[in-house]
């Protein structure tokens, strides 16, 4: 299987994330990255490819052009008023407020368009969230010309990232980009698995209304868990959309032995749905080690989780999301892989 990867997103290297109420070491850093593209070597999954630029019209198929413009300036404009460090919203929009007038300041900007305080925006975000968007569509790329499956390793990652607003680490939603563009090259439908251990609320609401894209998650159960607003079941897709649209939220402490039936059951919805082409939003910081997560998989769980997603038979992309326990992150993504073409 090819790999696509570059080390542009080193460029994204925050200081700081707040967490706990204090401002800490990020968990999302560039060693993530760097990890699971040792472990891709180590086992020689296949060739490793540098993406492609593509600009950026494939990202307005998707996002917000305002949106857009705001995380290409977010930095700069911050810089001209704070210095040097890393830009932080400090105020969100509350209900019932405006959220039809875009402000003109920094900080009223970073308001309106983040939905978290988690995510940093640093000089080279901008860089690094441009980058991994072309990872996913030179991976998307290949997959449309027919490689079986590609692997996009993506950082920072996307699936929270939503039409106009970023937030949960996710600036520009990578696999949301990749699925349009499978449906510009000629797929009719497409389906997308998300086994991040949060719910991809990016993915869901750029996708929310349509037939023409699937979107499946299982994640932790926003009743307990970030993102929270968003990953309930009765989130089925609106109009034509309808059906089209389908959350397993779970509770902590889900093992395999538990994840293995909904997820049996997502498979076959995506069979019967047949899509033209399948992107996975691979998360996996559903391993019982995850710092921040609270799920309990095994190391081999990930070989089972491989074998499933290859049941769908469908020509497939996996596009990097989560997963924050460096030292086993490399081997539990090369595991799904492995399990995939095993
Ligand atoms: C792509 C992805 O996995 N994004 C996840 C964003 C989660 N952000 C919220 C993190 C909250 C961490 N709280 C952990 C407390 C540890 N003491
Ligand atoms: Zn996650």
């Amino acid at each position: 299987m090819f790999a696509v990867y570059s080390q542009d997103h080193q460029y994204h290297n925050p200081r700081f994330e707040l967490v706990d109420g204090q401002f800490s070491p990020p968990f999302e850093h560039p060693r993530r990255a760097e990890t699971v593209l040792a472990q891709i070597r180590e086992i020689s999954l296949g060739h490793i490819l540098p993406p492609r630029d593509f600009g950026l019209s494939a990202i307005l198929r998707v996002h917000d052009e305002g949106f857009v413009r705001f995380l290409q300036t977010a930095w700069n404009e911050w810089s001209l008023v704070r210095g040097e460090g890393d830009a932080f919203p400090f105020t969100w929009i509350g209900r019932a407020m405006r959220r039809d007038k875009v402000p003109e300041t920094s900080d009223g900007k970073l308001g309106y368009y983040a939905f978290d305080a988690g995510t940093p925006i640093t000089s080279g975000t901008w860089r690094a969230a441009t980058t991994s968007v072309n990872v996913a569509l030179t991976g998307q790329e290949l997959v449309a010309k027919g490689e079986r499956a590609v692997f996009a390793l993506c950082r920072p990652p996307g699936h929270h990232a939503a039409r106009d607003c970023y937030g949960g680490y996710c600036f520009l939603n990578n696999a949301a980009i990749a699925a349009q563009a499978f449906r510009d090259a000629g797929a009719e439908r497409v389906a997308i698995l998300d086994v991040d251990y949060h719910h991809g609320n990016g993915t869901q609401e750029i996708f929310y209304d349509r037939r023409d894209i699937l979107f499946v998650s299982l994640h932790a159960h926003p009743r307990q868990e970030y993102p929270y607003f968003s990953g309930y079941e009765d989130e089925r897709g609106a109009g034509t959309g309808e059906g089209y649209n389908q959350n397993y939220p779970l509770p902590w402490g889900t093992d395999w032995t538990s994840y293995r039936e909904p997820l049996e059951d997502a498979i076959r919805a995506i069979r019967n749905y047949s899509p033209d082409a399948f992107v996975v939003s691979l998360g996996v910081d559903t391993f019982e080690k995850d710092p921040i997560c609270k799920f309990q998989f095994h190391k081999e769980d990930y070989l089972r989780l491989g074998e499933a997603i290859a049941r769908v038979n469908k020509p497939t992309l996996f596009v990097m999301e989560g997963g924050y326990a460096v030292d086993e992150l490399g081997l539990n993504v090369v595991n799904v892989l492995v399990g995939f073409e095993n």
